[in-house]
């Protein structure tokens, strides 16, 4: 007899940074969870999930994760959205965990098997100067890594994204947002620098990243994919909005540094002309906003055709079950870049115990039964839920600007 769900519940918590997590039990004993953590509106996902998934999963079979995906995007009407899509993947993840679990494999096994052994990932190098950020970037080698990402702040800025906020990328606990000062002319002159920098004093063979962060217009995108190629990046994150995909057709055209983007999509349709017209290198949609495995390994399939490669976002509000989840799915998927990779603060290992480890700038996933992270529900309690915000961001006249 088919298994069914029994119970569903909604857990927010803060262990230095807030989580949302759903865990699903099913009669036969079995649970699984899954992260939906969308960064400083967390609150909306556990209502959209509390108030109006969790009821009608009651009873359905957990066997099912294609029906009860279709049911949950088809049967919302209202399509697509951060909200719907992260409460979906949360969902979608909690079954395919209880899935694996069922079938005693680890999640990897149930996805068509391990593709490598262990996966290239890259973490975040800053300072507030150029001479700041290769000192993190000595730090990072030490610590074994073969790609880092690199910001440095850029002269007469204040506050800018990967080098300023707290956590790296929000204003933890406080009643508003922070807001940083943005002037393109400045930073389009500054970034070569840093990377000028970082191959005079690490040499050539250092995977170099960087991250634009959405703030510049398509052809100040192309002049600094340009201005960056003597230096040969693994890639240039985000370097204009893509709601207007054709926007990347402008870049594509002038620059041969390799381009990612993705992080705040949630659908293949946010995608599907930047991968079929082959406008980028590494789609970064992640498990927890672009509607879980289901999802995702559409958008990875597709992406496989046109020689797109995955680069999913890791950032440290993507909470350890996605992290766990993710690293599954990276050691099948075939068109696999490189996973980015953030520590969690401390506290968050109180709450949540994960297998995954790194070693030699490689990140391992686990062997047990299922994604292999699990929540502890006593722990979580002890820290409560506290506002945050992702900090707002202006040009020097005032006008709002993309943070
Ligand atoms: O919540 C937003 C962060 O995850 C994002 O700003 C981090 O850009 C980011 C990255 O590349 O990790
Ligand atoms: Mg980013």
């Amino acid at each position: 007899m088919a298994d069914r769900i029994v119970a569903a519940r909604v857990i927010v918590t803060s262990p230095g940074r807030n989580f949302v997590t759903l865990k699903i039990e099913t009669a036969s004993g079995l649970s699984g969870i899954g992260d939906a953590t969308l960064n400083g509106r967390e609150l909306a996902v556990a209502s959209y999930l509390a108030d109006h998934v969790v009821p009608t999963l009651i009873g359905r079979d957990p066997a099912a994760i294609e029906d009860t995906w279709q049911y949950l995007y088809r049967g919302a009407y209202w399509r697509r959205g951060p909200v719907t899509m992260s409460a979906i993947a949360a969902v979608d993840v909690a079954l395919w965990d209880i899935k694996a679990k069922a079938a005693g494999m680890p999640l990897y096994q149930l996805l068509g098997g391990a593709s490598r052994e262990s996966m290239l990932c890259y973490s975040h190098a800053n300072g507030a100067d150029i001479e700041a950020a290769m000192d993190s970037v000595a730090g990072h080698l030490a610590q074994g890594y073969k790609a880092i990402r690199v910001q440095a702040g850029v002269p007469g800025l204040k506050r800018i994204y990967g080098v300023h906020s707290a956590h790296g990328d929000s204003t933890q606990h406080q009643d508003r947002p922070d807001e940083g000062d943005w002037d393109t002319a400045s930073y389009l002159r500054h970034a070569p620098r840093i990377f000028e920098a970082a191959r005079a004093r690490f040499g050539e063979e250092l995977h170099l990243l960087h991250d634009a962060h959405h703030r510049l217009l398509p052809n100040e995108a192309a002049r600094l994919g340009q201005d960056l190629e003597p230096y040969r990046l693994f890639w240039l994150e985000d370097v204009t909005p893509a709601e207007n995909q054709a926007a990347f057709r402008t870049v594509r055209a002038k620059t041969t540094t390799p381009l990612a983007v993705g992080e705040v999509f949630n659908t293949i349709w946010d995608c599907q002309a930047l991968i079929t017209e082959q406008l980028i290198d590494y789609i970064r949609a992640t498990l927890v906003h672009a509607g879980g495995i289901t999802h995702v390994r559409r958008i990875a399939d597709l992406a496989a055709l046109y020689g797109v490669r995955t680069g999913f976002h890791g950032a440290s509000d993507l909470s350890p079950v996605t992290m766990g989840a993710a690293l599954h799915f990276d050691r099948w998927v075939p068109n696999f870049g490189i996973q980015e990779y953030s520590i969690h603060p401390n506290e968050a290992a109180e709450v949540f115990q994960w297998n995954w480890s790194f070693r030699d700038g490689m990140l391992h996933c686990g062997e047990t039964p299922g994604h292999g992270v699990e929540i502890d529900e006593t722990a979580a309690a002890k820290f409560p839920y506290r506002r945050s915000y992702l900090d707002v961001n202006r040009l020097q006249d005032g006008t709002l600007w993309n943070w």
